[in-house]
């Protein structure tokens, strides 16, 4: 019942209302893993194709989004809970021209409880800023979100320079964000795609394994 209420106030872009009902969640012993999935993920997804189909309009989304953060604020605790000492670094952002870092955030917050120093560059990253930012954290796995069809080809161009700045034996990439494939992912030359925040982690541990 109280989830449905953490829907609505995430689908209505209440933030206040979205803060209170999570934090009584968590009062109540609610997992993370669950509010994710049985609340925040679903509303997203509506307000998404709200969107789409000129429902509601690009304010709403806006306010959704803000609702979503706010809290995802206060599960962030719960989701490093379990962290263990750094399995290896990962540097992570989102690409060039592209200003959306909900499904990255919640990457970068699953990396660190799966206990992974994660260095978040934030959004709209050029090329080089990723890999001068993975040298200098002397990372070993440089992650990309797009969710823009426009903003995708970024993420090759990160490929490409690390390829011409002789550095493809030491950094491995990793890519996700909604409109990407697998396919698309293996045509640019990434090493692992994710579709999620929970594979994501099992992509970086296998390329740190490598
Ligand atoms: Co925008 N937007 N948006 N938006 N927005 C989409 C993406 C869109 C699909 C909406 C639609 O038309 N139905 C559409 C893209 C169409 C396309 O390119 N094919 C769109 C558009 C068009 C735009 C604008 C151009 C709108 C405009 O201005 N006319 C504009 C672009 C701005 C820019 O970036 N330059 C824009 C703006 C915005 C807001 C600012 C209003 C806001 C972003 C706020 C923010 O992020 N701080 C926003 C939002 C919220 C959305 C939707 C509704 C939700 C995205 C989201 O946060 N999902 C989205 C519609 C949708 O996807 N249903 C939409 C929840 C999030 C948890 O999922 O990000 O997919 P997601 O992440 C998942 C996986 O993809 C994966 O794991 C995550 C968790 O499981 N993943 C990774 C993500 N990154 C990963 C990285 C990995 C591995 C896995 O490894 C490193």
């Amino acid at each position: 019942m109280i989830l449905q209420e953490l829907h609505a106030a995430v689908e209505g872009g209440d933030a206040i209302r979205a803060r209170s009902v999570t934090a009584t969640l968590i009062e109540q012993g609610g997992g993370a893993g669950e509010i994710l999935n049985g609340a925040l993920l679903p509303a997203m997804a509506l307000v998404g194709a709200r969107f789409r189909d000129r429902d509601i309009f690009l304010p709403d989304v806006l306010l959704a989004a803000r609702a979503m953060k706010a809290s995802l604020g206060l599960l962030e605790p719960l989701l490093l809970r379990d962290a263990v000492p750094a399995a290896g670094t990962v540097v992570i952002g989102t690409v060039r021209g592209d200003l959306h870092d909900i499904g990255k955030n919640l990457v970068s917050i699953m990396l660190q409880g799966a206990g992974y120093r994660v260095v978040d560059l934030g959004s709209d990253i050029e090329a080089d800023a990723f890999i001068d930012a993975a040298l200098h954290a002397e990372a070993s796995v440089i992650g990309m979100s797009a969710l823009l069809t426009t903003t995708m080809t970024g993420m090759e161009a990160v490929i490409q320079r690390i390829v011409a700045r002789g550095l493809s034996d030491q950094l491995r990439t990793i890519v996700g964000g909604a409109p990407l494939s697998a396919n698309f992912a293996r045509e640019i030359g990434a090493d692992g795609f994710a579709p999620d925040a929970v594979s994501a982690v099992e992509q970086v541990r296998a390329l740190v394994a490598r």
